[in-house]
């Protein structure tokens, strides 16, 4: 399969390899078996033949999806997921999913193909002229080139490297056109390879940075511990259990930390989010961010109560970022807590009862209070009586995996279904973004084997909606079930204007379960919360590709979900 671009000289004896095999090697070499991508110039035979190398090459319809499935491969596995583009317009699909997995601090690889340097350099108009290398670079964590065949192995290496160690994130791979047929010595090419010893090192915190935040909790009259997506990707899970418990204080997991300690744990404060933000008075952060979506640690959500905030995390910068934080740990979140742990003795004094009290009344009456409406069988459903069924279902297989987005859809299932093992919900993250959901259900799917039910917006789930078919061709276990109100967070709104639709409005009874039977796999419309508890649960049982078309009362969401307050406001709107 050698390239002929670059011939052997006549009679040499000599075994030679090449740009598509030491890039197929070097993945193999360290572990990185599966690629999410796209095919096209320059990289369809590679794909070929890293497929019949054994690694797993799926097919997505669109890059900006493949991407999103390599993004969360890497939160859940902590190895890089590899997401592989054409150049230009590939490249620039995936990007948001490689600026995606930076922000939200999961390890990726954006692998892309690229034009002739010499061309692209002078902007001579080659076939997908870009610099993409300069693109990518303010976008993610590392980005890097390889020009030549015997740095393929040291260029991958350093991808892998700067993927996950430390805060992960996103790396840019450019592989331009030519490198792939450059041709070596096959001995020396299998020399050059590298693999990668110990790519994300522990990173031990300070034995007086552990001391300062175990005294500072241990002065807490009212302490709370916030979890954030940091501390599920840690895969410290027994640790942190056993800290959080050891502690006695109230916890709060973020969206994607539920689950690391059960929500139903007696500790849990989830249900008791606003009391516990505004009275704490010493807030410990383990891999969860001061950012919006923690009203950046101050402002109405805190209270007037002066906070101690200490924070673990793995990257110095963080501290400080927002508040003051007055004792910072800094390490990797498995070391941190397994610091603290230590440190913390045999005699640790249990939070005041009168806190502990207070806050599992608040949480058992919010819970008292939201049972009857999940317990609902209105048709068309509105989102709580569709949700208390899937909170059983979930109860019932604790280990599916739940991906989620939407606005009304996203932020109520959040509250609504309990998670009960580590890093089974996966949704929006940081930026709150629609798109995510199939490649995460395929990505959730390929790297865990695990059943997925995606719950998901109409709107959301359009952003990447042709991936279905994706789903039917890997045959993989996904049931789709789309909150379908007509539109985005509700399918009610009029153009008082002119003939066209609402900016807001789909086509009204829309049916997306045909969209799934159109590819093989099962579609069901479901227009009550028994229909569709019976069609989620054949899909669960049964493994097989299906896509429930929930009908949602068009009226009963709200604009934004639960951040509407952060719309801007025009006070010329309405005179
Ligand atoms: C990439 C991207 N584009 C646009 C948005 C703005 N946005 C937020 S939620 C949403 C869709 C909400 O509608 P739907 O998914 O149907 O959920 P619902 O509230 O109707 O349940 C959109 C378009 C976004 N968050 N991300
Ligand atoms: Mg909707």
């Amino acid at each position: 399969m050698l390239n002929t671009a670059a011939k052997p000289e006549a009679g040499a004896e000599q075994e030679l390899t090449d740009g598509f095999h030491l890039i197929i090697d070097a993945l193999k070499l360290n572990g990185l078996d599966t690629i999410y991508g796209v095919p096209g110039i320059p990289i369809t035979d590679f794909g070929r033949m890293a497929q019949a190398a054994g690694i797993r090459v799926l097919s997505f319809r669109h890059e900006q999806n493949a991407g999103y499935a390599a993004s969360i491969a890497g939160f859940l596995t902590k190895k890089p997921g590899v997401c592989l583009t054409v150049s230009a317009p590939g490249f620039l699909n995936g990007l948001n999913a490689l600026a995606h997995a930076t922000t939200n601090c999961f390890p990726m690889i954006l692998i892309s193909g690229s034009s002739e340097r010499e061309i692209v350099d002078l902007q001579q108009g080659d076939y997908e002229e870009m610099d993409q290398l300069a693109i990518a670079k303010p976008l993610c964590k590392a980005a890097y080139r390889v020009l030549h065949a015997q740095d393929i192995g040291i260029g991958l290496a350093r991808a892998i490297r700067a993927a996950v160690s430390g805060r992960p994130g996103g790396v840019y791979l450019d592989l331009p056109a030519k490198l792939f047929g450059q041709v070596m010595n096959a001995d020396a090419g299998q020399k050059s390879l590298v693999k990668v010893i110990d790519a994300a090192p522990a990173q031990i915190p300070a034995p007086a940075s552990v001391k300062r935040a175990l005294d500072v909790l241990k002065s807490a009259k009212r302490p709370l511990i916030i979890l954030g997506k940091g501390a599920a990707y840690a895969q410290a899970d027994d640790a942190i259990k056993n800290f959080v418990e050891k502690s006695g204080a109230p916890f709060l997991p973020m969206s994607m930390a539920k689950g690391l300690l059960p929500d139903l744990h007696p500790q849990c404060a989830g249900a008791a989010r606003s009391t516990v933000l505004k009275d704490a008075d010493v807030v410990m952060l383990i891999g969860a961010r001061l950012n919006w979506l923690l009203s950046h640690g101050k402002g109405k959500t805190w209270g007037e109560a002066r906070k101690k905030f200490i924070q673990v995390d793995i990257e110095p910068k963080e501290m400080d970022s927002n508040v003051e934080i007055v004792a910072p740990v800094v390490g990797d979140i498995g070391s941190c807590v397994g610091a603290m742990l230590d440190a913390m003795g045999s005699s640790w004094s249990a939070p005041p009862a009168e806190w502990l009290e207070a806050v599992k009344k608040k949480r058992d009456d919010n819970v008292a209070k939201m049972a009857p409406r999940l317990m609902n069988n209105n048709s068309p459903m509105d989102y709580h009586g569709a949700l208390g069924v899937l909170r059983t279902i979930i109860k019932e297989r604790p280990d599916a995996i739940l991906v989620n987005e939407g606005a009304n859809t996203l932020d109520l299932a959040r509250g609504v279904i309990d998670m009960h093992q580590p890093r089974k919900r996966l949704d929006v993250g940081t930026w709150g973004v629609m798109g995510i959901g199939m490649g995460y259900a395929i990505a959730a799917a390929v790297e865990t084997g695990k059943p997925v039910l995606a719950v998901e917006g109409d709107s959301a789930f359009g952003f990447s909606g042709m991936e279905v078919e994706t789903i039917c061709r890997y045959k993989l276990p996904v049931c789709v079930v789309i909150f379908n109100n007509d539109g985005i967070y509700r399918g009610t709104d009029v153009n008082s204007a002119g003939a066209d639709p609402a900016t807001t409005v789909f086509v009204k009874g829309s049916r997306y379960d045909k969209m799934m039977e159109a590819f093989g796999g099962i579609g069901v419309n479901a227009t009550s919360p028994d229909e569709l508890k019976r069609a989620v649960n054949a899909a669960m049982d049964s493994g097989k590709p299906t896509l429930i078309n929930a009908v949602i009362d068009p009226a009963a969401g709200s604009e934004s979900g639960r951040i509407g307050n952060l719309n801007p406001q025009s006070v010329l709107k309405k005179k």
